[in-house]
């Protein structure tokens, strides 16, 4: 009995420290146990109903286990074998028919969410249509209904559906809101998932990619921002305005030479990076860097941030495709002043 309690308490700062590591696991604003509309709040429900099933068999099982441990274990002085048992219809019916039943009751609400989550709402009366592709490691949201495609800010006004079509430009992936919605996976087949999701609350609510595709997958974040229906129709309007270029014509030129192939600004550039109109106003650089004036070190966090993802694109997300600016020939200073310009590139909504 002693040796024993040695080892537990030799065991216990281990326990202690597994405690800990797992309580660093959870991320508030990555919960599914605070949803905010209808699709997340209807998943967890299945949870619920999961664990409370799942509670309720691990309950009864020890109870009856303890009750027979206790009542039947030997006691001092009793040596005959007890009588032997084989069969007993009566309680093989009974230990058959329940888990059968709670299967039914977990099955009937799942395989019906499932259906209705994954239904194709594209072309639905009233509906804001957005195309989601996913990238290595980035997302691209598209309007086709607005003619306006867009990064890693999914923006949609509250109190309307949101269809969603979703697909990949390389690997797996997986679009993930916790608080709204998910997680359905864009495949590399060539194949559309569909999803939905809605919102009466406005706010920004964090998205991730939630299938392991690449060196930087754990930092494929993306937001899906919730506004009022007039803020989003103001946001449709500032988006649409012409591009805004650095002021310093020579600047200017080697913007659009050398990052326009891939980025685009209003109606310019092309489509394989980020679009960055209005990257000002977003709520990171990247996905990943925060631009919260709580968060980062200056006076102008997104201007940190900027600088910091231009400087060095492989320290923030390893494995990215964009090329590194300083190989592209632009000096500090350069960098400095394109952060400054896109800094400013604000959209008014
Ligand atoms: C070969 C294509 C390519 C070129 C050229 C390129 N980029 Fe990129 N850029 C990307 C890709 C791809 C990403 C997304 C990286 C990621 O998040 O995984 C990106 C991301 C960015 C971001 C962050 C975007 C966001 O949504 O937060 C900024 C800012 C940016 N690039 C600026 C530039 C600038 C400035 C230049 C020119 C010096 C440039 N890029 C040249 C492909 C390119
Ligand atoms: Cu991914």
């Amino acid at each position: 009995m002693m040796k024993r309690w040695q080892a537990l308490k030799r065991l216990l700062p281990l326990l202690a420290m597994f405690s800990l590591l797992l309580s660093g696991c959870g991320r508030e604003d990555l919960s599914v146990l605070n949803p905010q509309g209808p699709v997340a709040e209807g998943q967890l429900g299945l949870i619920t109903i999961s664990i409370s099933i799942m509670a309720l068999v691990v309950v009864v099982v020890f109870v009856i286990a303890a009750y027979v441990l206790i009542k039947f274990r030997r006691k001092p002085g009793q040596n005959e074998v007890p009588v032997q048992v084989e069969g007993n219809h009566k309680l093989e019916i009974i230990w058959t028919a329940i888990p059968l039943l709670l299967v039914i009751v977990l099955a009937v609400p799942t395989i019906q969410k499932v259906f209705a989550y994954g239904e194709d709402k594209w072309n639905e009366e009233g509906v804001l249509q957005v195309e989601v592709t996913g990238h290595q490691f980035w997302w691209e949201f598209s309007y086709p209904q607005y003619d306006i495609t867009t990064a890693q800010e999914l923006l949609m006004p509250v109190d309307r559906e949101v269809a969603l079509r979703l697909r990949t430009a390389d690997v797996l992936h997986s679009f993930w809101v916790p608080s709204l919605a998910g997680k359905t996976d864009t495949n590399p087949d060539g194949s559309i998932n569909h999803m939905s999701l809605s919102t009466g609350n406005p706010g920004t609510y964090i998205g991730k990619c939630a299938e392991l595709c690449g060196q930087s997958h754990g930092y494929m974040e993306f937001r899906v921002k919730a506004v009022e229906a007039e803020q989003f129709d103001a946001w449709v309007e500032a988006f649409k305005a012409p591009a805004v270029l650095p002021e310093d014509s020579q600047l200017a030129e080697k913007f659009r030479t050398n990052c326009l192939s891939c980025h685009a600004v209003g109606d310019q550039g092309g489509f394989l990076g980020p679009n960055l109109t209005g990257i000002g106003s977003r709520e990171t650089i990247a996905g990943i860097l925060l631009n919260d004036i709580n968060g980062a070190k200056g006076s102008s966090p997104v201007k940190d941030n900027l600088v910091q993802w231009l400087s060095e694109p492989q320290e923030v997300k390893p494995g990215n495709t964009m090329p590194d600016p300083k190989e592209l020939g632009f000096s500090d200073e350069e960098i400095e002043q394109i952060a400054d310009y896109l800094a400013n590139y604000k959209l008014d909504y």
